[in-house]
């Protein structure tokens, strides 16, 4: 091994001090004060490996390694956002590999033909403003100027709003754009989010697709009224009406097959009070499949079934598509350069298919992309109880190393 498993857990212990909710997971979001603390942690740990720092225009933190060439750069890192009450772990184990990986590069004096970066990213989870793979997405040039002002937090803050409290400025967004034939690889490393690894008692996972995903927020209009004083069958409870539909959605992905999933994981009644009948409400769906046709098949059920409910008492509805990534089949080029430093290191790997989403998917519209998985403890994850032993994410880093010395070295 010649990375170091005390740096390793330091880190993570490190990282997990910036959080919002100390003693119930982490919670850290985008541009937030806990996001400062983490920053200046990468940033600092960054420039002691002897990289040039710097931010770019979207928010994410770069660490630069030159190469002996002026060329396409190869990526390694992940995502330092986290969802509420997570884990220490999801977007952090990636973070600490492109440390890690900078370290050993560094103590050992190589030198990569082409440059490498290692990059903290912004708002993958999308925790702060709605907006998942948000970062990844401006980098690939998909977020506009005119949605830094549509995507806001609960407090009605914009990320432009929030962008410039932190000394960036909006209006250069589109600088921290990476065009085709700018990067030459992004590499990731993520802890896996389910119990497949563990389960087979598998080192790593190597990931060949990711699922396609749409998050969907579904607003139903009703009548605010007296809770006391309105007759059953003269109300127009939103609630009533979006809860019908709302009950047979585990049902239309079981329908879909294919392993399709859908969530209901946000739920708003407004006013919001005990003794007014719901005037509104606003509820998000999370679907994911390995086939966009089922993705497609759960929506329009959806849509459906909440057009014939809203018909029959006199109401509409509204659905805005909030986040929408198609499912992506990964580069095997990466993939057999993975397989082959897993071998090499003799750990047992596993091919697999990703049902959590990630900035890999997006930046393989731009690039090769690889993704390797380290075990979760029992499966969990965007909780607090979520867990990787500190030695299964240092062989995957390993593995990471290996493949980023590589690709750095070779055409
Ligand atoms: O939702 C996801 O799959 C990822 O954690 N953002
Ligand atoms: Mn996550
Ligand atoms: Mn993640």
């Amino acid at each position: 091994m010649k990375t170091s498993l005390e740096r390793i857990r330091n880190d993570i212990e490190q990282l997990a001090k910036f959080t919002s909710t100390p003693g119930n997971g982490l919670t850290r979001m985008s541009f937030s004060l806990e996001d400062k603390g983490a920053r200046e942690y990468i940033k600092k740990q960054m420039k002691s490996a002897g990289l040039y720092v710097y931010e770019d225009a979207i928010g994410n933190v770069v660490g630069r390694l030159e190469g002996e060439v002026d060329g396409p750069v190869v990526m390694v890192g992940s995502h330092f956002d986290s969802v509420k009450n997570g884990g220490n772990f999801d977007g952090q184990a990636g973070v600490v590999t492109a440390l890690e990986i900078a370290r050993v590069l560094n103590e050992n004096s190589i030198k990569p033909k082409y440059p490498i970066e290692f990059i903290g990213i912004i708002e993958e989870e999308g925790g702060r403003f709605g907006s998942g793979l948000f970062a990844s997405r401006a980098m690939i040039g998909q977020v506009s100027r005119n949605d830094l002002d549509i995507y806001k937090d609960e407090n009605g803050i914009s990320i432009a709003e929030a962008m410039e409290d932190f000394g960036f400025d909006p209006s250069k967004i589109h600088e921290g754009i990476r065009k085709p034939g700018d990067i030459k690889a992004f590499l990731e490393l993520h802890i896996e989010q389910g119990p497949i690894l563990e389960s087979k008692g598998m080192d790593i996972g190597i990931v060949e697709y990711i699922v396609g995903l749409t998050e969907i927020e579904f607003i139903v209009k009703g009548r605010p009224d007296h809770a006391g004083t309105t007759p059953m069958d003269m109300r127009t409870d939103a609630l009533d009406i979006a809860v019908s539909v709302i009950s047979k959605i585990s049902d239309f992905a079981k329908e879909a097959g294919s392993g399709t999933v859908a969530t209901v994981g946000v739920l708003n009644i407004l006013p919001g009070a005990a003794n007014i009948v719901p005037g509104e409400v606003k509820f998000m769906v999370d679907i994911r499949s390995k086939d966009e046709k089922c993705i497609e098949e759960v929506k329009s059920k959806i849509e459906e079934s909440l057009l014939e409910s809203c018909k029959i008492n006199g109401t509409e509805f509204t659905s805005t598509e909030k986040l929408y990534a198609p499912p992506v089949k990964l580069s095997d080029n990466l993939i057999n350069k993975v397989i082959k430093y897993s071998d090499k290191i003799e750990l047992k790997r596993e091919l697999m298919l990703s049902g959590a989403g990630h900035d890999a998917m997006v930046m393989d519209k731009i690039t090769d992309v690889g993704l390797i998985f380290v075990p979760s403890k029992g499966g969990r994850s965007h909780c607090p109880e979520e867990w990787t032993d500190y030695e299964d994410l240092q062989k995957g880093i390993e593995v990471a190393l290996e493949t980023i010395i590589d690709i750095s070295k070779n055409d």
